[in-house]
């Protein structure tokens, strides 16, 4: 789909500068590895592929954020979060990080780590869009899971499966130190939402999805119409006047493509799939912010590879690479 954008040009994002996060974080769920995704996607060539191949010039400070000197000694679970002292700061941190990028600008990349991270990235990218244009972001979340969970909801306590429920304000917390920084102007209307690829949907969560009548495109979905009417009908539903934050949960893919994951759920996208999602987004020219998260090298040794060379794939054309 290609449609033209109808955006002022300040409300779009740079065709030439790039602001790289590199979080190497990994309190949002229990398994280690994560955090070692963005050096493993970098060593394998990202960043000469976007300054040589895509023409972006990179802003990268050179480091792997891991906020270990944020980590509390002691962070005990709290409404059966895990680490939430821990994922908060992290992700506070982060926060002011793209949100410095995006307010100069710039297109904003984060390599995750595990998906908690995006309370930081989506909530920075959102403060600085509205304060430079007024307008809200369309969140597009790609991913096998919702991660819609409340605390209260969450059956393992693992933040990575609670994201979404904080950025749109389904999950408050008063308490600066868990969640309570976060500001009404980072956070994301739930009409703007967008699902592609779930299909390992918790029962609380599927209740919150029908109950605020979030759009969401799931592998019954693609399978029924497939991936270029289901991406005609999730950019329609945003519309082509909305800057668009793209979080892609690696999962979102079949173990077959990219096994070195947290949380595989058989059943998903090809690679194809992913990287048609990743171009259609691009192709609307409102692209703001892109996430990438959920590659864990240390799972696998064959699929690690692969695993990693898909994220690169999904990356490179979500800006702006094509086929031809
Ligand atoms: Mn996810």
């Amino acid at each position: 789909m290609t449609s033209a954008p109808t955006l002022q040009p300040r409300f779009l994002p740079s065709r030439t500068e790039l602001g790289l996060v590199a979080v190497g974080f990994s309190g949002g769920q229990c398994k280690d590895g994560v955090d070692a995704a963005p050096m493993a996607l970098i060593e394998a060539g990202l960043i000469t592929q976007l300054t040589s191949e895509l023409d972006f010039n990179v802003h990268y400070d050179g480091q792997v954020h891991s906020y270990a000197d944020l980590r509390p000694e002691h962070d005990p679970p709290h409404r059966g979060m895990k680490n939430p002292r821990a994922v908060s700061a992290a992700t506070q941190a982060l926060s002011a990080q793209v949100y410095a990028h995006a307010k100069e600008g710039r297109f904003v990349l984060t390599l995750g780590g595990d998906h908690s991270i995006a309370i930081g990235s989506v909530s920075g990218v959102q403060k600085a869009v509205r304060e430079r244009c007024g307008r809200d972001v369309a969140l597009v979340w790609v991913d096998a899971h919702a991660d819609i969970n409340t605390p209260e909801s969450s059956g393992s306590g693992n933040i990575h499966g609670m994201p979404v429920a904080f950025l749109t304000g389904l999950a408050r917390e008063e308490d600066k130190s868990m969640f309570g920084w976060l500001e009404e102007e980072g956070k994301v209307n739930l009409r703007k939402i967008v699902y592609i690829g779930l299909r390992d949907v918790d029962r609380g969560e599927k209740k919150i999805l029908r109950e605020h009548g979030i759009r969401a495109f799931s592998m019954h979905d693609i399978d029924r119409h497939g991936i270029g009417k289901v991406m005609d009908m999730a950019l329609g539903w945003i519309g082509s006047d909305t800057p668009i934050h793209l979080s892609f949960d690696v999962d979102a893919l079949d173990p077959m493509w990219a096994p070195s994951t947290g949380t595989p759920v058989r059943g998903g996208l090809t690679l194809r799939e992913g990287d048609f999602i990743a171009e259609c987004v691009h192709e609307t020219g409102n692209l703001v912010a892109l996430d990438l998260v959920e590659v864990n090298p240390s799972l696998e040794i064959t699929g690690a590879q692969e695993t990693v060379r898909a994220g690169n794939s999904i990356i490179r054309c979500a800006l702006g690479d094509t086929l031809l």
